[in-house]
């Protein structure tokens, strides 16, 4: 995986939205994912149309967003039409099967309909990952996988995280990737996607910890990093963003070689 090329890993898989997101990070020379965490559809939806020239992927906690209503998932997938990067929202869903298919089908935010990614706790086993992936219904779905977690005195023990790289490669049609700190798995149909990424801070004072994009990508074997507060708190997001995707993507040449 590391040694490949986002464009040449596109032939070792099926998963159409994988096949979907490494083409697209290739033509668009992005490996960056901002994480839209703000409190109004509004400010999301100004900083997806902002950061989305800089980015592949946006991944939202749609629910903290004060003022959800249907209309919002719909602006974004404008949004993201028109700028070309795919939605991810980090439910990090953990439930029986049942209990989470229905919070991803159905309820306030209807999650299946509109993005095309979601995270999910490998814990409960992978009866959830059958039972989101019936609820996906034959549209372009996927998950990610938490395989580590940045936070600091994070429970995840190595074993765990091999348990949960064999979840994934039990169910490739569904499992798109990981949520990952290191290089958790050497397969090129998988992505991994590492958070705790800034240039301005090192840690926030509630046991997030951070590293550089390129730390990310070159030592930590990250395919796409994934910025939040970095890009959200700065004076200009989208200058922010083209920064971390420049640093990001220059990292991943660099590995290439
Ligand atoms: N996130 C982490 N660490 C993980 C998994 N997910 O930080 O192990 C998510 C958070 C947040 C984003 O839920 O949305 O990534 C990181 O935001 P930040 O860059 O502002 O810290």
């Amino acid at each position: 995986r590391l040694s490949m090329s986002f464009g040449d890993r596109v032939a070792t898989t099926s998963q159409p939205l994988v096949r979907r997101l490494l083409r697209l990070m290739e033509e668009k020379r992005t490996n960056l994912c901002v994480a839209a965490d703000l409190g109004t559809a509004r400010d999301v939806l100004q900083l997806a149309d902002k950061v989305g020239p800089h980015i592949c992927l946006l991944k939202t906690h749609v629910d903290s967003i004060s003022d959800f209503t249907a209309e919002f998932p719909k602006q974004l997938t404008e949004l993201a039409e028109r700028h070309n990067f795919l939605i991810c929202e980090d439910r990090k869903y953990g439930d029986i099967g049942s209990t989470s298919a229905d919070q991803y089908s159905s309820g306030l935010f209807s999650v299946s309909s509109w993005a095309h990614l979601v995270t999910v706790h490998a814990l409960p086993g992978d009866g959830q990952l059958t039972a989101l992936s019936d609820r996906a219904a034959g549209a372009e779905r996927g998950a990610l996988l938490v395989a580590e977690m940045s936070s600091k005195g994070c429970l995840v023990q190595p074993a765990y995280t091999a348990a949960v790289v064999k979840m994934a490669e039990a169910h490739p049609y569904f499992a798109c990737g990981f949520i990952a700190q290191s290089s958790v798995s050497s397969d090129p149909r998988f992505l991994v996607l590492t958070p705790g990424v800034s240039l301005v801070s090192t840690a926030d004072g509630h046991g997030q910890q951070y590293s550089s994009p390129e730390r990310a990508v070159g030592e930590r074997g990250a395919d796409v990093v994934i910025v939040g507060r970095g890009v959200t708190r700065a004076e200009d997001p989208a200058a922010a963003a083209r920064e971390y995707a420049q640093r990001a993507f220059s990292a991943y040449l660099q590995r290439l070689k």
